[in-house]
This record gives C-alpha cells, sequence and structure tokens, in this order.
C-alpha cells in the first residue's frame, strides 16, 4: 500500500527538480571578450554608445554628469555636471541629440550630442530609470515592470508594455538597451540582463552575468550592475555598473531558447 504514494512522491519530486534545472539551464551566460577600465566614482545610470563614442550618464544629487568616455582607457574625454537638485538617470541618443533622464524630477535634459550644449528641458510623468530608443520613440523603465513608449519630441506617452517572465511581472527594471529589435534591461540588484519582445513584454530569455565583478571588487551594496551600451556597427555589446572599476564588453552564449 506504501509502495504506490512512493511512487507518486518520487515522480513529482523528480519533476520539480527537472523543472526547476530547465530554468536554471534556461538563461544565457556570457564570454568576456574585452575588459577596461571603468571610473570607480562612476554612479552609472546611462551607457550609450553611438558612432564611435561612448557616452555616459551618473547619478547621485550634486554629482550627476554626461560624459563622454575613452573606452579603452576609461578617462572621461568630455564632461558636462547636472544641476545639483537632480539625480541623472538614463540616457539614450535621438539624431544629433542625447537625452538624459532625472530620477525623480520629472524632467529629461536634452543636450547637443558633439558640444553638451544644454538644448532644452521637456517633462514627463513618473519616475525616470532606464532609457532606450527603437529609432521611432523612446523607451523609459520607471522601477516597475512597465516600460513605457515616448514621443522623443515631446515625451508624450504612446504606448506601454509590462514586462513579464512566465505570466508573472518583472519588477524594477533598469538600465535598458535596444539590441537588434530587442530590448535589453538590467534588473536593479540583479546579476541579469532580461531580453524583452519589445511588442508584448513578455520575456524571451534571460543573460546571466553572475561573477562578471567578483564581490570583492563592489565598493558596496549599491555596486550593482547597471550600464548596457550595443555597438551596431561592429555587434559588441558593453556592460558596465554603478561604481564598477571595470566596464566589459561580452559576447551572450546561448544555452537555450526559448
Ligand atoms: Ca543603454
Amino acid at each position: 500500500m506504501m509502495r504506490f504514494p512512493f511512487l507518486v512522491r518520487s515522480f513529482f519530486v523528480l519533476m520539480a527538480s527537472l523543472a526547476a534545472a530547465v530554468v536554471a539551464c534556461g538563461a544565457d551566460s556570457y564570454r568576456v571578450v574585452n575588459s577596461y577600465p571603468h571610473d570607480p566614482q562612476a554612479f552609472t545610470q546611462g551607457l550609450v554608445y553611438v558612432d564611435g563614442r561612448l557616452y555616459e550618464s551618473t547619478g547621485r544629487e550634486g554629482r550627476s554628469t554626461l560624459r563622454l568616455v575613452d573606452l579603452e582607457r576609461g578617462r572621461v574625454r568630455q564632461e558636462t555636471t547636472v544641476p545639483s537638485q537632480y539625480f541623472a538617470e538614463g540616457l539614450t541618443n535621438w539624431g544629433s541629440t542625447l537625452i538624459q533622464l532625472t530620477w525623480q524630477s520629472h524632467v529629461a535634459f536634452v543636450y547637443d550630442r558633439f558640444s553638451f550644449r544644454l538644448l532644452r528641458t521637456m517633462k514627463y510623468a513618473g519616475e525616470g530609470w532606464g532609457l532606450t530608443q527603437d529609432g521611432r520613440s523612446l523607451i523609459l523603465s520607471d522601477g516597475t515592470a512597465k516600460l513605457r513608449f515616448l514621443d522623443p519630441a515631446t515625451m508624450r506617452e504612446l504606448r506601454s508594455i509590462t514586462v513579464k517572465d512566465h505570466g508573472r511581472p518583472v519588477n524594477e527594471l533598469n538600465e535598458l538597451e535596444w539590441v537588434k529589435g530587442e530590448i535589453y534591461a538590467n534588473v536593479w540588484h540583479r546579476d541579469r540582463i532580461a531580453r524583452i519582445a519589445p511588442a508584448t513584454g513578455r520575456v524571451l530569455g534571460w543573460i546571466d552575468l553572475a561573477g562578471l565583478l567578483p564581490e570583492n571588487e563592489r565598493s558596496n551594496r549599491e555596486a550593482v550592475l547597471n550600464g548596457i551600451a550595443y555597438d551596431a556597427a561592429h555587434d559588441r555589446l558593453f556592460v558596465t555598473g554603478k561604481l564598477w572599476p571595470r566596464l566589459f564588453e561580452i559576447e551572450v552564449v546561448a544555452k537555450g531558447r526559448k
């Protein structure tokens, strides 16, 4: 009489183990192609690579900047400081401009991409975390599972998606990057990047970056992965984090695709 329940129980234990293994193996991993120095004082909130130039937005009140960074040496080649009342956040390029978010001030700064001259400001609702664009709209994260598509000229909301993995919302989406028709988003306090379908918000897969920067090189609990830039011309993917001393070019190693 005990034999059948034991077998049933064993079957469910086995199936649960298999399901866990599938989830664990479902994430892609990475290979480091290049490792570059990165300013360990930079509280990275936005990273963009366009036309051979690496731009970075750094946060915190009183210390926020927009910078042009020498990729190979990690040195700041050009910089403008953001007024001290603002906490700068996500950054993207749009035409000959750069657009930089602020965390809770509902203000975006529009700069000339070459001179860093401030051209104008734009207002938007809610918080600003990450920013990227798909060639038609800006795409903004705000710490929730929602991504908003905005008119680049006015910040008016055009549509939004809720990012879900197996039906569950993925909250605290942070830095964003448009990569080959998908939205890449790192999640606050996690060493993972979600690959998101822009039409539906469905998570297509995860890139597990655990171990990329060793724990002993992280200066504090907020020194987390935050910064994705894509060099579309040469198909190079760059990642870094807040206060990280390194910026990495990585290659995604596919373990399994959904
Ligand atoms: Ca980015």
